[in-house]
């Protein structure tokens, strides 16, 4: 069976040429970076070489810090927890203000520091178009406010935010701005001088690295209490022993990956349209957040009359196709999820919403595919709902 790949907002596929970069540090160039020996110092160049290539993806300047993790969860708890240590554990604020559609990664770490410690959060809600606006920031931010923490791009809708103004509204009552890069990089510009962010989360393996590292850019001046105690590696903010080949391995792909953007934002963002088009010539369906507003690999496409684990069941076990479903499809769950609840999808009939991410990867022919399986899943499944419908309505008129 033919296998399209679109479940690109989760993880990528890592490119060949970052393994390749990667292979030697596994096998040969296996010092330890910071050994004083040749065996050491050959690693350090490759670290060095891989610090270089996050710095100027994202044009950090050389005062700024930016720290090699295990991933963007990490990243998130990192700051969300320091912040806590030190301004408001030990400091005058005792607010954080985040959104209601952010990654669990940074909702579960402000839900902790809630429970645990009373911390004030406020969960920001989005509009009807899938963004939180810097004008909502404004009206719920204090003098109290600790952080306020932004995704960049959210990774169900694909929908942009404004974090540059929300980075100025932060700053302006003297709190600290983070934003969860994840789904941004490699998908748009990402200039940390100009949005003039204090904290930028990012994991390697949504743009083609390995699984297993991340980063936090941290702008100069600006000090978080270490995450891990040690023998002081990257600065003694994150002892232990660098992972050298999986830092090779995203400094390789996030250069790909900025590399990648034109063809991004020209060729993808063209098949994406060209999908969304197609998908939208189905009845009751429905996209979120304008075109020219989200990441150009995302659609999240609400059909209405279909369940949502079945379509996911159709289009992985009978046509290959991998897709997502982060939002669901009864009315309890649809309660439950914040952006469709924002965009005003009713309560009392079946929604599914699929998220379909493409890669720089993908191709016409996998989009022509899928558009036609796609439909052909929906037509299907809404004739065994629908005929599921007019049984129980029979039985139903039997029994009176
Ligand atoms: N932040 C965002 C915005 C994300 O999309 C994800 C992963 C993470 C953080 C966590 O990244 P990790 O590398 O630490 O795991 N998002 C998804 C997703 O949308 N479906 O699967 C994973």
């Amino acid at each position: 069976m033919k296998r399209v790949y679109l479940d690109n907002n989760a993880t990528t596929k890592v490119d060949e040429s970052v393994v390749e970069a990667m292979l030697p540090y596994f096998t040969e160039m296996y010092g330890n970076p910071n050994s004083l020996h040749k065996f050491g110092s050959e690693t350090h160049k490759g670290v060095a070489k891989a610090i270089d290539q996050v710095y100027s993806a994202i044009n950090a300047s050389d005062d700024d810090d930016v720290v090699f993790t295990s991933c963007a969860t990490e990243s998130n708890n990192w700051v969300i927890k320091s912040v806590w240590l030190d301004a408001i554990k030990n400091g005058e604020r005792d607010h954080i203000i985040t959104t209601d559609v952010e990654h669990p990664a940074t909702l579960s770490a402000c839900k902790f520091l809630e429970s645990e410690f009373g911390v004030r959060v406020t969960y920001l809600p989005v509009n009807s178009k899938g963004v939180v606006e810097a004008h909502t920031v404004k009206d719920f931010i204090t003098k109290k406010t600790a952080l306020v923490s932004v995704m960049m791009a959210n990774n169900e809708t694909g929908v942009i935010f404004p974090i540059k103004e929300i980075a100025e509204v932060a700053h302006q009552y003297g709190a600290m701005f983070h934003t969860d890069a994840v789904q941004a990089i490699g998908k748009l510009p990402v200039d940390v001088q100009d949005l003039n962010v204090d904290f930028l989360s990012m994991s390697a393996h949504k743009f083609h690295g390995p699984k297993g590292v991340g980063a936090l850019y941290m702008k100069s001046g600006i000090k978080l209490s270490p995450l891990l105690h040690g023998g002081s590696q990257m600065g003694g903010l994150r002892s232990g022993t660098l992972n050298t080949p999986y830092i090779v391995g995203m400094g390789k792909a996030i250069e790909l990956a900025v590399n990648g953007i034109p063809k991004m934002n020209s060729e993808i963002r063209r098949l994406r349209d060209k999908m969304e088009d197609a998908l939208l010539e189905l009845p009751d369906t429905f996209v979120v957040g304008d075109r020219d507003s989200r990441t150009p690999n995302t659609i999240l496409i609400s059909i209405r009359g279909v369940e949502g684990e079945g379509m996911l069941w159709d289009l992985d076990k009978k046509f290959g196709i991998a897709a997502a479903t982060g939002s669901a499809c009864a009315s309890e769950d649809l309660e439950a999820n914040p952006v469709l609840e924002a965009i005003g999808a009713e309560a009392d009939l079946a929604h599914t919403a699929i998220r379909l991410s493409l890669s720089r990867y993908t191709t016409e022919d996998e989009v022509d595919y899928v558009i036609e399986k796609f439909k052909e899943a929906v037509s299907r499944l809404r004739a065994i709902s629908s005929s599921y419908s007019t049984v129980k309505a029979q039985n139903i008129a039997k029994t009176h």
